[in-house]
């Protein structure tokens, strides 16, 4: 299966797309997305803002995605998404997760993109249990794989602890 898990960070990788787990404002934040705007330089930031809002101060409602260029990361694209914000499980966390998977590779498909990085989205600040959200996301990844088998899709977890988690759950769904 194209699917592997990685321990790295994400702004070194030189794929097709890496994806960013963002904020509904697209307008840079801490983690991963922090990183992400730090190594791709205020151009990206530019591209973010350029994005029209859906609301007042959303330019990327959760659930959904964004694509910019990667400016000068590695990577050609950048997708942002959305990860849901844990609130216990009972508020669609898991159904948000799986839409935001599935609209990362929706934009990848469009633009004929078939390396994709991951990182694991909303296992940080949104405090998703990572047990948990690992199952989501490579559930998802493995059924899209099915329909799109073109696809070569990294899970890039930052250290070796979140490694091993997603390495379990990519090891459940395999
Ligand atoms: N490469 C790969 N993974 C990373 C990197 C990196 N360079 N840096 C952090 N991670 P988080 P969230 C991991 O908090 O939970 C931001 O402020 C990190 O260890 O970045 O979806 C946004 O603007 C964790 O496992 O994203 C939002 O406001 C995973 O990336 C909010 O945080 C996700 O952690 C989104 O929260």
């Amino acid at each position: 299966m194209l699917i592997s898990v990685i321990a790295a960070d994400i702004t070194t990788l030189a794929v097709d797309a890496i994806v960013n787990a963002a904020n509904e404002t697209l307008l840079g934040g801490g983690g991963v997305d922090g990183a992400i705007h730090r190594a791709a330089g205020p151009a990206l930031l530019e591209a973010c803002r350029a994005l029209p809002p859906v609301a007042p101060g959303v330019r990327c409602p959760t659930g959904e995605a964004r694509i910019t260029p990667g400016f000068a990361l590695p990577a050609r694209w950048v997708i942002h998404t959305v990860g849901p914000v844990w609130h216990g499980g009972g508020g669609g966390e898991a159904d948000l997760l799986a839409s935001c998977h599935r609209n990362v590779l929706r934009l990848a498909r469009e633009r004929g993109l078939r390396r994709i990085a991951f990182p694991a989205i909303s296992c940080g600040v949104y405090g998703y249990p990572a047990p948990l959200a690992a199952r989501v996301a490579l559930g998802t990844l493995r059924e899209e794989l099915a329909t799109h088998p073109d696809f070569e899709l990294i899970l890039c977890c930052f250290g070796e602890p979140m490694r091993a988690v997603f390495q379990a759950a990519l090891d459940e769904v395999a």
